[in-house]
């Protein structure tokens, strides 16, 4: 993908009412500190566009990129961290479910699992949600960077089967480090704009 302008166009709190978009949304969902806004940046071409951070909780807003005038990139706030209220969790958690209810241009969510890690119950949760609302998920396996090669595969098998989730569903590994994955999610999200071209 020729990444031409980038914009940050809408920043939506909890209680903002959410943009009328016109064009294609692609969303990143995942727990704090997963990676979201730094797979964003790589998408983005761009080192330090959205805002990353070492200490989670760094994204409680939805913020809506606009590339090229022709998508959107959504980066969503991050769920699992401790350090906020039960309140606020449940504020976020509403956010997120309400954005996936009501987002008529969103046409895939992405969601984000560290390579690392079996994914939490609030990953399923997740995962559910985006299935629920009637989305294709594409799972991203993040921080690819920090596994030996020879650990990638097992870790990957984790994942799917945290997850539960069939060989009909696409995972990626990705690294923001060496961008590898990159490639794949542009294409990813290419011919799905080129698909709505075409209707
Ligand atoms: N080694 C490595 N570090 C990464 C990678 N992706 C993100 N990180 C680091 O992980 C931390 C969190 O990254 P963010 O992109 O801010 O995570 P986020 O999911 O947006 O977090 P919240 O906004 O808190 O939800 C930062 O210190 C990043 O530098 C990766 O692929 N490899
Ligand atoms: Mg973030």
């Amino acid at each position: 993908m020729i990444i031409k302008t980038v914009e940050l166009e809408t920043v939506c709190g909890i209680t903002s009412k959410l943009p009328e978009n016109t064009k294609p949304e692609f969303a990143f969902a995942g727990k704090s500190n997963v990676g979201k806004s730094s797979l964003i940046n790589a998408l983005m071409n761009r080192k330090s566009f959205a805002r990353t951070s070492s200490s989670p909780g760094k994204t409680q807003t939805i913020n809506f990129y606009n590339i090229n005038d022709s998508l959107y990139y959504v980066d969503l706030p991050g769920y699992g961290y401790a350090k906020v209220s039960v309140e606020v969790k449940a504020k976020w958690g509403k956010m997120i479910e309400n954005y996936l209810h009501n987002s008529p241009m969103l046409k895939c969510v992405f969601l984000l699992i560290d390579i690392r890690h079996e994914p939490s119950d609030n990953d399923k949760t997740m995962y559910d949600w985006i299935i629920s609302n009637g989305y294709q998920p594409v799972i991203i396996a993040t921080k690819l960077d920090k596994l030996k090669r020879s650990q990638v595969a097992k870790a990957l098998k984790v994942v799917r089967t945290g997850l539960g989730i069939g060989a009909d569903v696409t995972v990626i590994p990705f690294s923001a480090e060496t961008k590898q994955g990159r490639e794949e999610i542009w294409d990813l999200i290419e011919d799905s704009v080129n698909s709505l071209d075409k209707e």
